[in-house]
């Protein structure tokens, strides 16, 4: 039997210990344990210097990386910790010929359950309730105080109904909405029926006649500040919106402003424009729920991305297509 090639790791980021440990044993792996997010300067010299980069979120593998990697002829994999893939350069990786992977359908419904508690949490104010009586604050039940919105009989527009926004509307479901939702493609009749969901082929129209909001569309150049000021001037002033996909598809100052001024009802935030900044004016505002970019931030998820991400290299090094291959044009 021949000898299965070892290629060269660099992982950019801690992983699970049973990620790493698999990782170790399979290929000569170069870990990152301190869990330091990797600057330009190393990530250069990272993707010089193995056969295959393993990336997350958090680096930009912009067309200078890209052309590193070219240059010094080794990495021709990119096998990316993650499904979103807009912080890589996809363009330029299919021009230089290096294949890109990523971690595809793991992750949906722990995504769909962040999306839906950021729901709840902005409907019926928990985050601020929390704080309240975390501050003293609270001088206890009265029947006008804290008053939310009954999610039970609302309607619930969905912007990206592939995995996570189907997951989430089974979800909204169970606590009563209704379906609506935008995509480039209108969903098949099956999942149509079952989730008894009204598509809408103009965006504006849905947006103006929704009760909550739900971005679940990929970060691609076509969905960059989908929800311009001018759509998010169409939002009715009882609206809420939450967002669990990523940041730059909503103009964030624009929403701010609008929280602000209660032409917005609140916001739950999952992702950030400028992560991980965060609007100062978001910080100051009670209408809004803000988390850490927590959507696939469950043990099991991360392992299962984690295995994910190993199939495809070593189907890769075995010369064959990897599972989860990214195509430019799906972008
Ligand atoms: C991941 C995500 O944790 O997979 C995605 O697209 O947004 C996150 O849930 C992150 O991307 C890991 O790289």
């Amino acid at each position: 039997m021949t000898e299965r090639h070892r290629p060269t790791i660099v992982v950019t980021r801690k992983l699970p210990d049973v990620i790493e440990t698999r990782m170790m044993e399979l290929f000569d792996t170069r870990l990152n344990l301190d869990d330091q997010p990797m600057d330009k300067a190393a990530l250069l010299e990272a993707v010089a210097s193995c056969d295959v980069l393993v990336p997350t979120v958090t680096d930009r593998i912009d067309g200078e990386v890209i052309a590193a990697a070219t240059q010094a002829g080794r990495c021709k994999l990119i096998a990316s910790f993650g499904t979103g893939v807009d912080h890589i350069d996809l363009r330029s990786a299919t021009e230089k010929a290096i294949t890109v992977t990523n971690t595809p359908g793991v992750l949906t419904e722990d995504t769909a359950d962040v999306a839906m508690a950021l729901i709840l949490a902005t409907a019926r104010r928990l985050t601020e309730g929390d704080r309240q009586v975390r501050h003293g604050k609270w001088q206890g039940w009265s029947p006008t105080s804290m008053l939310g919105i009954r999610l039970g009989g609302k309607r619930l527009g969905i912007i990206g109904m592939g995995r996570i926004g189907s997951a989430l509307a089974r979800r909204a479901r169970g606590f009563g909405m209704s379906i609506h939702y935008h995509n480039r493609r209108r969903a098949p009749v099956d999942l149509e029926t079952e989730l008894e969901a009204t598509y809408w082929d103009s965006l504006d129209q849905m947006l103006a006649r929704m009760d909550v909001i739900s971005v679940n569309c990929p970060r691609t150049p076509a969905t960059f500040h989908l929800l311009s000021a001018r759509r998010l001037k169409l939002f009715r002033p009882t609206a809420i919106l939450v967002n669990a996909s990523r940041g730059e598809v909503v103009d964030e100052p624009t929403l701010a402003r609008m929280l602000q001024r209660g032409e917005i009802a609140g916001a739950g935030f999952d992702v950030y424009e400028n992560e991980p900044a965060v609007n100062p004016k978001l910080l100051k505002l009670d209408n809004v729920v803000l988390l850490p970019h927590l959507g696939s931030a469950t043990l099991e998820g991360r392992i299962d991305m984690g295995q994910k991400v190993i199939l495809n290299i070593r189907t890769f090094v075995d010369g064959y297509p990897p599972p989860d291959m990214v195509l430019e044009t799906e972008f």
